[in-house]
Parts: C-alpha cells; structure tokens; sequence
C-alpha cells in the first residue's frame, strides 16, 4: 500500500474505497463482509456486547483513512464472527468517524462506508449520538432514524447520479429492529454541518419542518452507502436535548456521559438485530 497517497482519495474516492476493502481483506483474511457498522459517540463501548473481535487494527494504517480527532472515536476497526440465524456473519466494525466539521472535504466523510460496500457488505449500521428536536425524547433514548433532511448543502455524490432516496433507511430493517425492542420509537434526522451546535432559533425551525433529530455525522455515509446498493440502518442515541428545549447550554462531555450509561442496552440491541439482519 505504500503506493497510495492521501490526495488518491479526493482524486478516485470510488478506486480508494476499493483499495481500502483489498487491504482489509488482506489483514483479517476474510475476502467477503457481510454487515458494517460505524459506531459514533458514546457508542463504541456498546460494540463490546459483540464479543471478542477475530480481528483488530488501526483505521489510519489503511488507505484513505486519516487519524480520529473527536474525544470517544477510537479510530479502529474491527472484524467479528457472528452466529447468524442463517449462518456465520462477518461484522466489519469502525470505531469512530471522520465529520464534515473536520474540513476535509466530504470524501474521508464517506470513505467507511464506501470501503465497506466494497469489502462486500450488503448492509450498513450507521449509529450516531445526537440532540434531541423532539420533546417527548429524553436523554439515553435510542431512536431510529426513519428518514432525513440535509441542512449542510452537500453531497458525496458527483455527476448526473439521480439516487432515489425514498427508502434511504431500509424498512425491511426497521421492522426487524422494532421487533427486537418494541418501545423504540422512529425520528426524522437532521444533518447540520457544525461544529457548532444550533441556536434556539435553528432549532425550532427545524422543528417546524418536521425534524426529531440533530446531528453531525450519518446522512453522508447512508448516501453513498445506497448508492452503492447497500441497505442502510441509522440509529441515534440521544445525548442531549438540542439548543432551547430546556434552556440548558450543550457540551460535550454530557454527550460523552450519556453514552457510557446507554451503552450496555445499545449494545444488547446490536447483539439482539444482527443475526437476524441476514
Ligand atoms: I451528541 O444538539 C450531539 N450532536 N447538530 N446538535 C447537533 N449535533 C449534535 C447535537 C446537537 N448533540
């Protein structure tokens, strides 16, 4: 891989993310993934649940992969074995994600989720930790994200590339999440660049055009991630209530605490859906 420069990235994303899913293939010696999953905030200790990974190395020592900045994103990734309810399942699982608010561009954003596709996965769980719009959510609730609205004016796709995105948030998938945990409820997601949180004003406009959820990360990579023909959950977990809903300040620490306490049921969850998943 000593051949590949970073600058390959922004020149080829799709040649890169097929080089990345090689040099995985390479590491763990399993030529074919079956599912992926990019854990955010407050989310990577819920990957515990999944047991011991086959497999364990450093994101950046692959190609396109840039070193972690946010506090709780380890920057790993890991590849685990799974029982199915249909055979074994190989989990391909990031530990951390690079946000548009990094200023990278928009291609390291979507490289996790392009390399998985590539590394075979026909499915991909984007988890996320977010502020919550709505106001019958409370902080440690986990809600799947049923569909969303892109408030940061971009896209990782280029060219005359029309996706439909009607069923961006697979339903199949949602019905077998709600299965496994009834109380869960379905929110609209909203992307906004950061780093700063919202206003009070951001927020109820948001709320007027019918959003639940606020956060950073997940509509990038459940794009390119469709684009490529994989199916796409989101789940958020909210950490904090979003700017104004209770006249609290926001930080991220809070966001961190909210996370830790989550974890043990977030990670039950992913134990509980992925066998089932395929
Ligand atoms: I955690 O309140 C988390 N991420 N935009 N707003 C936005 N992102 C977030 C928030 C929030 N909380």
């Amino acid at each position: 891989m000593s051949s590949f420069n970073i600058q390959d990235l922004y020149t080829d994303p799709m040649a890169a993310a097929e080089l990345a899913a090689a040099d995985i293939a390479r590491r763990t010696g399993i030529a074919k993934h079956d599912v992926a999953l990019v854990m955010g905030s407050g989310w990577v200790s819920a990957v515990d649940a999944l047991g011991t990974p086959a497999h364990e190395f450093d994101a950046h020592e692959v190609p396109g992969f840039f070193p972690p900045e946010v506090e709780g994103h380890s920057g790993k990734i890991r590849s685990y074995a799974i029982a199915g309810e249909h055979g074994s399942i190989n989990a391909l699982v990031f530990l951390g994600r690079t946000h548009l608010y990094e200023g990278k561009g928009i291609e390291p954003v979507v490289h996790s989720a392009r390399t998985a596709v590539k590394a075979g996965c026909k499915i991909l769980i984007l988890t996320n930790a977010c502020g919550g719009i709505n106001k019958e959510y409370h902080v440690g609730q986990p809600v799947l994200i049923r569909d969303h609205i892109s408030l940061t004016a971009t896209s990782p796709l280029i060219g005359a590339n029309f996706v439909d995105l009607t069923d961006l948030y697979s339903k199949r998938i949602r019905a077998i999440v709600k299965a496994e945990d009834s109380s869960l409820q379905e929110g609209v997601y909203v992307h906004w660049r950061g780093p700063t949180y919202e206003t009070p004003a951001e927020i109820l406009m948001m709320r007027t055009m019918g959003a639940d959820l606020v956060g950073m990360s997940t509509v990038p990579e459940a794009i390119a991630a469709h684009a490529l023909g994989a199916e796409v959950l989101g789940i958020s977990l909210v950490t904090n209530a979003a700017a104004g809903v209770t006249g609290e300040k926001l930080n991220h620490e809070e966001v961190i605490a909210a996370g830790k306490a989550a974890a043990d049921r977030m990670g039950a969850l992913l134990k509980g859906v992925i066998p089932k998943l395929l």
